[in-house]
């Protein structure tokens, strides 16, 4: 059997010869109803219910469906997001969905379908508030990247796990192109919202600023810390006010820890910079709030299992950083937890550029109908990544970051 793409004429009868998939569902194929939900820019999505329940059969396409035929991209990144899925299952089991088929030829993942769950960028374009996600994405975030990382993982075995991902190399220059360099010129597909214009030209002849991006797109390819996500945005995380997921895994690979934490903490401060096109008068400090919680809980959690992990020297490849006597170990947490920070703000800078002048927008920004209210919210936002990108040693901590944005000055 070869690839073929399904549709929601075709997906119930591929469905029904997988017997978990059949199982889960109940009753028969025609019992079945299918509907093609997929919203994001790559893959076809189908949410399949029978009489006993549901899945999600996530399907990629041959090419970026955001764009068309004319990009093609590999269905191997349906590989990349199983094996993915399966390495955060087990270090994480709680915060991605089961995993019940995968099928290679048809670039196919099916998984647990989680309703009531919503995707958290539309939720929070709504306005919606979810009081655990901070703490649920800190877990995700310090489970899956300390037990992947050196301080964890003997090198040997590290070494074997990059190599796994090492493949997955048209995701990554998807990254390389849309996150590091495109925003930074006049690249074809690029656009932004007209009344940006001036700030756009002040930008693109910024010399620090190209510098710093350069210099992160140096730290992303050649920095393999932990496994990452690799597209930790809104649109990548289910939430309902008891439970939040992470999904979507297909950029997997090893890379610098900073880069998944910065791309959500980005996430969170553009939903806060487009509240006040969204609904204005009645901006809050709610998304800052949950940006500093995930900042804290995830620093926190990472150190936690750096000293409870195996802690006198037999866990990862520096486990001469784990050491419970001396003061070597604290220094060491210190030290690490500086130097995410910077590498996160950094990220997080370019995420937000990359989102208001690059090729793939937001909702946060693009539902804000009144283009001269957009272009303010999307300025303030662009100035503050500038920041981030220049100037991060301004921002000892995400108190100071809540801080600059809350009064739009520099600390
Ligand atoms: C062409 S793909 C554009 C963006 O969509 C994905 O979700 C990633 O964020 C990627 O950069
Ligand atoms: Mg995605």
């Amino acid at each position: 059997m070869s690839y073929r793409p399904l549709t929601e004429t075709t997906a119930a009868a591929f469905l029904a010869d997988i017997p978990a998939v059949a199982e889960r569902l109940g009753g028969e194929a025609n019992d079945w109803s299918v509907q093609e939900v997929g919203d994001g820019n790559l893959n076809l999505v189908f949410l399949v219910t029978g009489p006993q329940g549901g899945v999600a059969a996530k399907q990629a396409l041959p090419y970026v469906r955001l764009v068309g035929e004319s990009w093609p991209l590999p269905l191997s990144r349906a590989y990349y997001e199983r094996l993915a899925l399966a390495d955060q299952a087990r270090l994480s089991p709680e915060r991605v969905p089961a995993l019940i088929h995968h099928d290679d030829v048809m670039a196919l993942t099916v998984m647990e379908y989680l309703t009531p769950h919503r995707t958290l960028r539309g939720a929070l374009v709504e306005g919606l508030r979810y009081p655990l996600l901070a703490e649920h994405m800190a877990e995700f975030l310090a489970d899956t990247l300390f037990f992947t990382s050196d301080l964890a993982v003997p090198a040997v075995e590290k070494k074997a796990r990059i190599a796994a991902y090492l493949g997955n190399t048209a995701m990554c220059r998807i990254t390389e192109d849309l996150i590091f360099d495109e925003p930074y010129f006049d690249a074809p597909m690029n656009h932004h919202t007209p009344g940006l214009d001036h700030v756009v030209a002040t930008l693109r002849a910024d010399i620090p600023l190209l510098l710093s991006a350069q210099a992160l797109k140096a730290r992303f390819l050649a920095a393999p810390e932990a496994l990452l996500h690799g597209d930790l945005h809104t649109g990548s995380i289910m939430v309902t006010a008891q439970d939040s997921r992470a999904i979507d895994p297909e950029f997997a690979f090893y890379g610098p820890i900073g880069f998944d934490v910065g791309m959500l903490l980005a996430n969170l401060w553009m939903a806060h910079f487009a509240q006040s096109g969204q609904r204005p008068g009645v901006e809050d400090g709610w998304l800052l709030a949950q940006a500093e919680a995930l900042w804290a809980g995830f620093a926190e959690r990472f150190a936690g299992h750096w000293r409870n992990h195996a802690p006198d020297g037999e866990g990862g490849a520096l486990h001469a950083l784990s050491r419970s006597d001396g003061v070597l170990r604290d220094a060491a947490i210190d030290a690490w937890r500086a130097a995410t920070w910077s590498d996160s703000l950094g990220f997080a800078g370019v995420e937000i550029i990359r989102r208001i002048l690059g090729l793939a927008h937001v909702a946060d920004f693009e539902t804000i109908a009144d283009e001269a209210l957009r272009a303010d919210c999307e300025k303030r936002a662009l100035l503050f990544a500038r920041e981030l990108l220049v100037d991060r040693q301004n921002f000892p901590n995400a108190a100071a970051i809540s801080q600059r944005i809350a009064q739009g000055t520099a600390a």
